[in-house]
């Protein structure tokens, strides 16, 4: 035999090795997704949060053993449902590459499947492993959005996939915000030397034990009116009101995750500003936005309302849907306004609210302004963790059917009434 050949006849036995390889590495990590996908999430309460990091309870292995399951069942239930997207969005570039690093990251984890939890190599490598997949994931939304305004350019839109879309992306974006708080309490409690974080000493991971609500308002509002005043060269100012209905006259405080109360309400005071200066153009004088902050026995609500004009009820729920929102046309000067909605800012805001059981609603009075309102668990034994689920009920989600509508059309040339003289 030629060395060429015998060259060749080499080669091609490696690729069918490296081949044989990949396909087995291919339907191992199936049989994994599968495996995994038959769990349901374990959610977790904000108490459950707080005692694995803190107290004598505050423990690496115990939270490396949980994790190293619970991360797993929430990537492959999320996967499973990534599978059930029409074809053609699932094959879009963008969508590949998302699923692409849920595949890495859960092979990251069962890595550590039977490895000796007493080992303190492990569990440091574990951490590693933690906030290398976090980093993984940091361009997830973006990319998402991505692959659906491809999809709307090549097959435009209609009502059954835009629903579908709208159900995926909901439980998906939910599943990451959880997935992202489980690492982010891991490495913020045992990433580093200390468990303190030397900017909120007295914070439990990402967790305040008594946020105060108000500081947290008046911080997004100072931010948001930053970026006002530097477009519009003028900003509205704010009336900011406090009622605790438990202790009078004492702060409102709530245990929660202050990132993501600053992450919804400066997404409303962004909007309620662009709402107030649009209207009101170069006037020198606006009306001022409203913050009123309250604390109940079950509820926390947290109200932004401006009086920049409202929006008319049959455009609110756009405000919130995926399929609309992304990718807006660039402004006459190619400068969007830093204060416009960066397409998913509300819908994943009530994501943040719902995420402890709470809600974000939008309650407008056309012609005059927008009340919009952040309800949150009063109570940290309420505020439980709501996660979404792959079952058979979610699988029926994918695959109904445009179903025959049960309402009357409006017709907007009525008949003419005289034919029902007789009654
Ligand atoms: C508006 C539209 C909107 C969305 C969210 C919050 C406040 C406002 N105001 O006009």
């Amino acid at each position: 035999m030629s060395a060429i050949k015998c060259r060749m006849l080499r080669a091609i036995n490696l690729s069918i090795l490296i081949l044989r390889a990949l396909m087995s590495n291919a339907s191992s990590i199936r049989k994994h997704i599968d495996y995994y996908s038959r769990f349901s999430p374990s959610p977790l309460s904000m108490k459950q949060f707080l005692d694995f990091g803190s107290g004598e309870n505050a423990c690496e292995k115990t939270s490396f053993t949980f994790l190293r399951q619970e991360l797993p069942v929430r990537l492959a239930n999320i996967m499973k449902e990534i599978n059930l997207l029409p074809d053609n969005l699932l094959k879009t570039p963008s969508v590949r590459l998302v699923q692409s690093w849920y595949m890495q990251s859960l092979q990251d984890i069962i890595e550590f499947r039977e490895k000796d939890a007493d080992d303190e190599k492990v569990t440091y490598d574990f951490t590693d492993a933690v906030i290398k997949i976090r980093n993984r994931h940091n361009d997830v939304i973006p990319t998402m959005a991505q692959g659906v305004v491809e999809y709307k350019e090549t097959y435009g839109t209609d009502p059954v996939v835009s629903q579908n879309v709208q159900y995926f992306l909901d439980r998906f974006y939910m599943s990451r915000i959880s997935i992202r708080m489980l690492l982010n309490q891991h490495t913020l409690l045992f990433g580093g030397k200390v468990r303190v974080n030397p900017a909120h000493p007295k914070q439990i991971g990402s967790i305040d034990p008594h946020c105060r609500v108000t500081e947290v308002v008046r911080d997004a509002y100072e931010n948001a009116r930053n970026l006002c005043d530097r477009y519009y060269m003028n900003s509205p100012e704010l009336v900011l009101e406090e009622f605790n209905v438990k202790d009078h006259g004492k702060p409102v405080t709530v245990v929660y995750v202050p990132s993501h109360l600053y992450h919804m309400v400066f997404e409303l005071f962004k909007n309620a500003m662009r709402a107030t200066m649009e209207l009101y153009g170069d006037a020198m004088d606006h009306p001022p936005v409203h913050a009123q902050v309250a604390l109940g026995t079950e509820d926390l609500t947290v109200k932004v309302s401006d009086r920049g004009g409202g929006v008319p009820l049959r455009k609110i729920e756009r405000l919130f849907t995926y399929t609309y929102s992304t990718a807006p046309p660039p402004s006459m000067d190619g400068q969007r306004s830093p204060l416009a909605g960066y397409g998913y800012g509300l819908p994943i805001s009530r994501l943040y609210a719902r995420y402890f059981q709470g809600d974000l609603k939008l309650y407008s009075l056309e012609g005059y302004g927008t009340d919009a309102v952040i309800y949150i668990r009063a109570l940290s034994t309420e505020s439980i963790e709501r996660l979404p689920v792959y079952n058979k009920s979610a699988w029926k989600h994918y695959q109904t059917m445009q179903e025959a509508d049960d309402w009357c059309v409006p017709s907007k040339e009525p008949k003419d009434m005289t034919t029902f003289r007789s009654f």
